[in-house]
């Protein structure tokens, strides 16, 4: 069971914030960051409930029409960790020892640290802790005190600490902060803005003990906080034996087995258990790019969910993406209104979001990246071919009607075909342009898919032929002479970045660059025209070309990147290559390759790790109506094991070195 436990050795890179985010613990509702029970260091202790968010207005130095007119932040809730530890007079202070370790088969964490007084009383602190999946308002814990080294009184205070707002911002557009203060009544907080209310129901202990040095003191703390004022009484033990049969299931269809590297193994398992803790179960919340570990992104759901997220939830737990498709659908007012406000048809999704309102500041990297709607589409219109559940695709078909909709009034047929200008494609290095390959191939997807739908429910006739019209004289730019397919009407025409001048402590560029200055170039944050290929294949030769040209210009400063890449390289027969961005993307957090995981998980690389394993080393792909695999195993790894479900079916695929 070695390949199913998280240590700390596990982590290359041992900095406090990112030992916090991996061993953090979250079940859809709640997520707890793993900080130190005595913090002998800086850290960034906090909880987290998914959608619960503070708004404050966003204040721009010069305004426009439309733009999004609010935050929305993630609360830092509750410090679960913290306590207070007294021998005799002396507080324990400083840490000798330390070991944590998960155990991803149950959700499971147990951490044993050894702290000593200043005149050097020495006492051990053991853990065990989980983020309740059968009762999804519960955070528990278990600690046991031992001395070590003497005979006498321990004092031990224990409450969780409401973290309120420091005010301090940190120069990172990737972070920010809830600045107002949370009101508590009792035992419920208010957001004063949001007007989101929470209620708690909590342990706490504030106990002397006189323990002899082989002897300990074990106590259980139960942290419940729920939407409504109703608490079930509940009980540690059966709570965590109930953990464990949920945990068997989930890795029963959802793990991975990879035979030739522990490594690998190790970290795809790593990478599939955050995404189960994360993902939220209610409809009415979905997956924080950062998942519920950090509050990196203001906890937003952004199209990481329908692009990179759901492929894996829809083939191995399509329950769960059943939940994260109906929050588009609760969402789908919002979106009908945003487009109303821009003075389009149809619906428009934000591009970041809690409530379904735009909170991007930003919009020629925010409400531009149109492809939002696109990817969305895709999504529920991948879940119908995998599951077939055709009384969820009739419960929300509006969603895409209504961003069929969207395109069609959005962008107008010219000599060309059907076009689409002013948008972000993903590259978010390129912005604002006209026919991005990758949105008018998510467009023209969409519009066949409500026509299909039209067409299955009889009914919007006339609409019907205008989307089936629309979709088939989608434009598509393409350079004759270079044989190349066009990321936009202008991308080629740019002048290269200069990757020669450019130092390594100047990535990510947008950190270091004015957006104007990264626009102007043919510099690529993330797969752009290469996802689209993943998604709707092309030619090998065509796809060839384009990854060699777009490839080199692409800085993976964006962690969707690396994973995209090696499914297609997969695809291309160019195995060692394909292996070397898997690895990238199996290990990104454990090895802090983004240098930012304090702020969290990098959920939409972890979903994308699980495509580069079955899309890319499996080869799986839809055909008609069938599942294809091709065996594309790169010689490091000798054997691939996997389940998916197609159509009320589960198939166990399991592949060996040829
Ligand atoms: O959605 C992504 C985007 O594609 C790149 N920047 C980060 C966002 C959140 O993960």
């Amino acid at each position: 069971m070695k390949n199913f436990i998280l240590s700390l050795d596990d982590l290359g890179n041992q900095e406090q914030g990112n030992i916090e985010t991996l061993f953090a613990q979250a079940n859809g509702f709640l997520g707890v960051r793993a900080s130190l029970p005595i913090p002998v260091r800086a850290s960034n202790p906090g909880s987290f409930v998914n959608g619960y968010y503070e708004t404050h207005p966003i204040i721009y130095g010069e305004t426009a029409y439309g733009y999004a007119k609010n935050h929305e932040t993630i609360v830092k809730l509750f410090d679960f960790k913290s306590m207070e530890i007294k021998i005799g007079e002396e507080k324990l202070t400083k840490l000798m020892q330390q070991s944590i370790e998960c155990d991803l088969m149950n959700g499971v964490l147990h951490e044993c640290y050894e702290y000593t007084t200043v005149s050097g009383l020495q006492a051990r602190l053991e853990i065990e802790s989980f983020a309740s999946h059968a009762n999804r308002s519960v955070y528990a814990q278990k600690i046991k005190i031992s001395p070590l080294n003497f005979s006498g009184p321990i004092e031990i205070k224990k409450k969780a600490k409401l973290i309120q707002p420091t005010g301090n911002a940190e120069f990172d557009p990737r972070v920010r902060e809830a600045s107002t203060k949370l009101l508590v009544n009792a035992n419920q907080i208010v957001t004063p803005n949001s007007s989101l209310s929470l209620f708690t129901a909590f342990d706490s202990i504030d106990t002397k003990v006189q323990l002899d040095k082989n002897e300990n003191f074990e106590f259980t703390q139960i942290y419940q906080m729920a939407r409504q004022n109703h608490f079930e009484t509940v009980e540690y033990e059966q709570l965590k034996a109930e953990q464990e049969v949920i945990f068997a299931e989930f890795w029963d269809k959802s793990d991975i087995q990879i035979e030739g590297d522990e490594e690998l193994q190790k970290g795809i398992r790593v990478n599939l258990y955050h995404l189960f803790n994360s993902a939220g179960r209610d409809g009415k919340t979905n997956f924080a790019a950062k998942g519920l570990t950090g509050e990196g992104y203001e906890g937003h759901y952004f199209w990481d969910t329908e692009m990179y997220l759901l492929p894996f939830f829809i083939y191995t737990q399509p329950e769960i993406a059943k939940e994260l498709l109906s929050y588009r659908l609760s969402i789908l007012p919002q979106a009908l209104e945003r487009a109303k406000e821009l003075d389009f048809d149809g619906a428009l999704f934000a591009w970041r979001t809690q409530s379904g309102n735009e909170t991007s500041a930003y919009y020629p990297a925010g409400t531009a990246q149109l492809h939002i709607n696109g990817d969305i589409a895709y999504a529920f219109q991948l879940y119908d071919q995998v599951t077939g559940d055709e009384e969820f695709i009739a419960k929300s078909r509006e969603v895409i009607y209504n961003t069929a909709r969207f395109w069609l009034s959005y962008g107008f047929m010219s000599k060309r075909g059907f076009e689409i200008h002013e948008v972000t494609g993903p590259d978010e290095y390129t912005a604002l342009v006209n026919n991005n390959y990758y949105t008018n191939k998510m467009a023209q997807n969409n519009l066949a898919y409500a026509s299909e739908l039209a067409e299955r429910f009889s009914e919007h006739l006339y609409e019907r032929e205008n989307w089936k019209n629309a979709s088939e004289a989608m434009f598509f730019g393409y350079d004759e002479a270079r044989k190349l397919t066009k990321q936009d009407d202008s991308f080629l025409d740019k002048e290269p970045w200069p990757f020669n001048e450019t130092p390594k402590e100047n990535y990510p560029l947008l950190l270091h660059y004015h957006p104007m200055k990264i626009y102007k170039h043919q510099v690529l944050k993330q797969a752009d025209t290469i996802l689209a290929h993943m998604i709707y294949p092309e030619p090998e030769e065509q796809i060839k070309r384009d990854f060699d040209f777009y490839e080199p210009l692409t800085t993976h400063d964006s962690s969707l990147s690396r994973a995209i890449h090696g499914v297609v390289a997969s695809r291309l027969g160019r195995p060692n290559e394909a292996y070397r961005f898997f690895a990238d993307s199996a290990t990104m957090d454990l090895s802090d390759m983004q240098g930012n995981a304090a702020h969290g998980i990098h959920a939409a690389n972890m979903g994308g790790s699980w495509l580069g394993l079955v899309y890319g080393f499996a080869g799986l792909q839809i055909e008609g109506n069938e599942l294809k695999f091709k065996n594309h195993l790169p010689e490091q790894i000798t054997r691939l094991s996997f389940k998916v479900h197609f159509q009320g079916k589960s198939y166990h695929v399991d592949f060996k070195k040829q």
